[in-house]
């Protein structure tokens, strides 16, 4: 659940990456973790007055520039979710950084494509599956475009999982501007949708700043000054969802938690993600929507009306159920 930060000096990466971890002093050099926000999950916690309530989480790393330097090719390649920051509080290039980014990107998995494909036709292999693979990508890539942006089945991108390619990842472009962007966004907007990306804007110097006021006096400071809250949050939240993940929540009086998930994995992956027990002795998932609770704010009430549902272990998990797994070992 990894999430680089790279882009330009002095496009506020760094500024980005201390808001998100609430301190103007946090260390830039080490990755932080950071609680998805969720309102479904506060929700639940209200509801079901647990002593601990845990957040699904993600790891930020402000991967210093020149962001494609030999140095952090392996902190990219780590990553699930590349976050490409662009200033638009002093200079406003925008649509040039990304251009310049996005093509680094493509420059660096076609020198691993090509690699591959020297190294299969040098062992007999160029006509292979995989050698025939490398080949489309190539050509695509030789136009300019990002991998994200060409159609690969199930099959095809296990083959290219090994090479972590990087423009591969699904890649979230940040306007970070102040009130004022120096540019108008909509030219890096259409930009982005071209390339496959997500598009966002966000004020870091400002949500740095909001981290240093008290809690308690943010709301009103945001009133005063006519803003919006929550840019940071959504931002979270937009990364989170680019790692095409789902969330499950388990409640319970000692623990309220929201788990992430592959989307598209069943009861049993979920059991597995709580504790291999609960898949070896696996019997039934009892599921009821997470909305379920809203009318209904009690589980024994949930289950006299009928609205837990049992299920087994080919059970595809959606987004936003909770999950009690039934298990015998
Ligand atoms: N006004 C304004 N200043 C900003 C903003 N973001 C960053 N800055 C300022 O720009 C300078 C550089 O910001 P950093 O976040 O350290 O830049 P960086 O992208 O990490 O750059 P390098 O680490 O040098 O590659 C700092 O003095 C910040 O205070 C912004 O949104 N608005
Ligand atoms: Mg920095």
């Amino acid at each position: 659940m990894k999430i680089a930060l790279l882009g330009k000096p002095g496009c506020g990466r760094s500024t980005l990456f201390r808001a998100l971890a609430g301190s103007a002093s946090a260390d830039t050099s080490k990755p932080v973790t950071i609680d998805v926000p969720d309102p479904r999950l506060d929700f639940l916690t209200e509801i079901h007055k647990p002593e601990k309530k845990t957040h699904a989480r993600v790891v930020f790393t402000d991967v210093p520039s020149p962001s494609l330097s030999p140095r952090n090719l392996a902190l990219l390649r780590n990553a699930g979710v590349l976050a490409a920051v662009l200033d638009n509080y002093a200079l406003g290039n925008l649509v040039e950084d990304f251009t310049e980014l996005e093509s680094e990107l493509i420059l660096a998995d076609m020198a691993v494509c090509e690699k591959r494909l020297a190294r299969l036709k040098k062992e007999g292999s160029g006509s292979s599956t995989e050698a025939r693979l490398l080949k489309n990508l190539l050509a695509h890539m030789e136009k300019g475009a990002p991998l994200r942006t060409l159609s690969l089945d199930p099959g095809q991108l296990e083959i290219l999982a090994p090479y972590a390619l990087l423009s591969l990842k699904p890649l979230l472009v940040v306007s970070n501007r102040s009130a004022e962007p120096v540019t108008p966004e909509d030219g890096l907007r259409a930009e982005a949708e071209l390339h496959g990306c997500r598009f966002l804007r966000m004020d870091a110097a400002f949500e740095l700043e909001l981290t240093e006021i008290d809690e308690s006096e943010r709301l009103e400071f945001l009133e005063t000054m006519g803003y919006d809250s929550g840019g940071l949050a959504q931002f979270i939240s937009a990364a989170h969802e680019a790692l095409n993940l789902i969330v499950f929540f388990t409640v319970g009086k000692d623990e309220v938690r929201a788990w992430p998930l592959e989307k598209g994995a069943t009861a049993l992956d979920a059991a597995a993600a709580i504790h291999s027990d609960l898949a070896r002795g696996f019997i039934r998932a009892v599921v009821a929507p997470w909305e379920a609770y809203r009318e209904t704010p009690d589980r024994t009430a949930l289950r006299e009306k009928g609205m837990l549902f049992l299920e087994g272990k080919n059970y595809k998990v959606k987004d936003g159920d909770v999950v009690e797994i039934r298990f015998n070992v």
